[in-house]
């Protein structure tokens, strides 16, 4: 390949020819749901991929992907692929299919959705899609036109970070917050209920790079991970009472006036009301709500405040509980109590998405929904397949793209009751057989990244990335934008946006005339490969230093106008909608704490039988339940196990290696423990994403997770579960 040195850009072309006869190296990108969204270079002889790398020009990528994508050509050309569509022959569930060939399977699924839709109503159709590719393409939208067409219920897609995002917006605006990059002039970063090494591991570099010149780490997090190890400080805090902790730094705060009175005077709304309210929030309480030392949370509020700039880096896990929401509404008003955002460096990183003039209306066309459409949430797809919602009419068909929701729903028992029912009409799209896949009238073979185009956006740095297709598709394999083209097609829908390539999608995808994308083209992305968004560099990105949030006001709401106005909602990209903010249930406009639902505090009665808290933390080798059937993959991820304190484990007479059965009123799975002090006491922790079928219950820890929402954005609550354990 070509190369020259690169600061702003990839170098040139997107395909390069080898002077080794039929060698090309292509550009592509990783397309999975992970916030370094890295850039890396396919190598094809004679049509096959035959290696694949990070991109080292890549200032984010810098070289390296990870060890869930470092062997992603055993994915592509796994014996295991779905190739071929594919129609189930023996019970539901049994695994026994037949091929058929695409012609029958897009008129059975035309039949029966026509079939459907006379009979009960469009709405008797749902879709159930999540992000198995990122892809601005082919990823969360890609269905959004098709369905909206056939008038089928909006499925709301609120399993990660919507409630941070409802917060976040209420308090700051939709603004990208810190550049990840920057944090090396960071002088204190507060990484908060985020496993940096494990699920954002391009961004240890710039932490690193911080510490070299000073900076102090500092990991708040139930359990010792590989991050909290290498920070200088770990808190160990109990799972969802994180608000608490963070609204007694606020007190300390403001009550040893370490505030930056010219920011809050210039650049806040509402901070008499705001200082008020933080009175009540002692540490003396907090210590008694976190497990966490009142003289360490005065410690930990000193030094956010005195050390600056300093950085707050959120992960999708603070939402997850009953006050997730307010917790990060708190957290967000941190930065500005302290000016933070004076410097590069200094504010809050939650998801830099917010940066990128993506064209969502051009993706999901929101104008194409019937007013008043009936709205599911995934999350509680198990109630809403098996009676447990009274839907009107009830769910008769259910399409699954991009999502395996029998891993990543809960209440798994239930939704296995609403798969296994005769008369729902399932369709899965996939590349391999997965738990959810087993349940389906039809499996229809997906393409991976390597065998599409598409262009992806990033929540963890500022760069778009172009993937181009680098070999032709394997079998009878095709992108989620055929897939719907087809479909449409076969239904009869013949508005141009079925008629849509994949170029004129990719014409689509951005405002190109913003000025974050200045000196971007559908052409440079192409020859490049990936572009830095038309934003200042790192050294000089301060772009609140003068406030001008994206709020009402323009500046930090620590009072905020939306929740006032509004109340709660769910932003716009997580469910097919309009871009207003739908009202929602009233919303105190200041932060506050709201417990946990499932903790020996609040709920002692429930304790009694279920004390443990369970946590399921994201799997160190797969993404999500994606690639947790590949036999390298399992390797390095090994056995599924529940992590249990010592203390815990002995009064349960439980040994490292025992089969332990884990149970709650909801459900039960069972997998080995691993006695590990990194754990909290009164906690347990099961990484999440290993198969149901792999198991020796038929069952995973999404069994035991509540459908109950959180406070803000219909977040999940996985992080708000009480459990019990005994040996197996
Ligand atoms: N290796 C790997 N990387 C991934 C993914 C993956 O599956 N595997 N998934 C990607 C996706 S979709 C996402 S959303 C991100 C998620 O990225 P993260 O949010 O970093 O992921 P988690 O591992 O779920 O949670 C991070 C940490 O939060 C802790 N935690 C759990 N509950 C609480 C709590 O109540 N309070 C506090 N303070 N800490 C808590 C857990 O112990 C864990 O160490 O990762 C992305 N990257
Ligand atoms: N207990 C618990 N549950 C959780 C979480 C947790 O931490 N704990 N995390 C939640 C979070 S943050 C998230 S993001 C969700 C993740 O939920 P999902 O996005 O559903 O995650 P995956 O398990 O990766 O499933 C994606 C599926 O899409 C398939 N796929 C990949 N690419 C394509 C494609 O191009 N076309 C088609 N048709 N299919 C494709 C993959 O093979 C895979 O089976 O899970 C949530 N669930
Ligand atoms: S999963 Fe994340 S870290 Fe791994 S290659 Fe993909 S974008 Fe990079
Ligand atoms: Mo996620």
């Amino acid at each position: 390949m070509s190369t020259t040195a690169a600061t702003e850009s990839g170098t040139a072309a997107g395909m390069a020819t080898d002077t080794a006869a039929g060698t090309t190296h292509v550009r592509g990108a990783c397309p999975h749901d992970c916030p370094d969204t890295c850039a890396m270079t396919v190598t094809v002889q004679d049509g096959k991929a035959v290696n694949l790398a990070g991109d080292r020009e890549h200032p984010y990528t810098r070289g390296g992907l990870c060890v869930k994508v470092d062997n992603y050509l055993d994915r592509v050309y796994s014996p295991e692929r779905i190739l071929y569509p594919m129609r189930r022959t023996g019970p539901k569930g049994s695994g026994s299919f037949e091929r058929i060939t695409w012609e029958q399977a897009l008129d059975e699924i035309a039949t029966r959705f026509r079939g459907i839709a006379a009979e009960f109503g469009p709405e008797a159709i749902m879709p159930c899609s999540y992000l198995g590719t990122q892809g601005i393409l082919n990823g969360l939208n890609v269905g959004d036109p098709f369905f909206a067409k056939l008038g089928a219920t909006i499925a709301e897609r609120t399993y990660c970070d919507s409630g941070a995002c409802t917060a976040y917006t209420m308090t700051i605006g939709d603004c990208a917050g810190v550049d990840p990059e920057s944090l090396v002039h960071s002088k204190f970063i507060l990484v908060w209920a985020c496993n940096v090494m494990s699920t954002n591991l391009h961004l240890w570099p710039f932490i690193a790079e911080a510490r070299k010149r000073g900076a102090t780490v500092v990991v708040v997090d139930p359990v010792k991970t590989r991050t909290a190890r290498a920070a200088d400080w770990h808190i160990p805090i109990r799972p969802g009472t994180d608000g608490a902790l963070a609204l007694a730094m606020m007190n300390v705060i403001i009550e040893e006036g370490l505030t930056d009175a010219d920011y809050i005077d210039n650049y806040t709304v509402g901070y008499e009301e705001l200082a008020e309210r933080a009175k009540q929030y002692t540490p003396e309480w907090a210590a008694e709500e976190t497990g966490v030392p009142a003289e360490d949370i005065r410690k930990l509020a000193r030094a956010y405040a005195t050390a600056q700039p300093s950085v707050i880096r959120i992960g999708v896990a603070i939402e997850r509980h009953a006050g997730g929401g307010q917790t990060v509404r708190t957290l967000a008003c941190l930065p500005a109590l302290v000016g933070a955002w004076r410097n590069p460096g200094g504010g809050i990183l939650q998801l830099p998405l917010w940066a990128f003039p993506v064209n969502w209306g051009a993706m999901m066309r929101p104008d194409m929904l019937e007013p008043g459409k009936r709205i599911v949430n995934q999350y509680q797809l198990g109630q809403a397949l098996t009676g447990g919602l009274e839907l009107d009419p009830p769910i008769k068909a259910l399409m699954v793209y991009n999502s395996n929701p029998v891993v990543v729903c809960p209440d798994q028992e239930r939704l296995i009751e609403g798969l296994m029912r005769d008369d729902l009409f399932t369709v899965v799209s996939e590349q391999f057989m997965t738990d959810t896949a087993q349940f389906a009238d039809l499996v229809l073979p997906a393409t991976t990244q390597l065998e599409q185009d598409d262009i992806m956006f990033s929540w963890g740095h500022l760069y778009i990335t172009y993937n181009h297709r680098a070999i032709t598709p394997l079998g009878e394999a095709i992108p989620n934008t055929e897939l719907f083209r087809r479909l449409a097609a076969r239904m009869g829908f013949t508005d141009p946006v079925f008629r849509r390539t994949d170029d004129d999608m990719i014409a689509e995808a951005f405002d190109w005339s913003a000025p974050a994308m200045a000196g971007i083209t559908v052409e440079s992305l192409k020859e490049k490969g990936w572009q830095r968004l038309n934003v200042p560099p790192a050294d000089q990105y301060a772009p609140y230093a003068q406030g001008d949030f994206p709020t009402p006001s323009r500046k930090v709401e620590f009072k905020s106008s939306i929740a006032e106005a509004v109340g709660n909602f769910v932003v716009p990209l997580f469910r097919q909608g309009s871009n207003d903010h739908q009202p929602g249930t009233p919303v105190d406009p200041l932060p506050h704490y709201v417990p946990p639902r499932e903790s020996p505090h609040t709920n002692p009665e429930l304790a009694a039988r279920h004390p443990l808290s369970l946590i399921t933390p994201k799997p160190h080798a797969y993404l999500n339940s994606s690639s947790a059937n590949l036999p390298m993959h399992r390797r390095v991820q090994g056995d599924p196990t529940v992590l249990i304190h010592p203390d815990d484990a002995a009064e349960r007479s439980i040994a490292t290696g025992d089969d332990v059965r884990i149970f709650n009123d909801r459900g039960s799975f069972v997998v080995k423990a691993k006695l590990d002090k990194a754990v909290l006491t009164g906690v347990v922790v099961s990484a999440y994403g290993s198969w149901r079928s792999h198991s020796k219950s038929l069952s995973t820890m999404a069994s035991l997770n509540p459908t109950a929402f959180a406070d803000l954005g219909n977040a999940p609550t996985f992080s708000d579960t009480l459990v019990q354990i005994e040996r197996a």
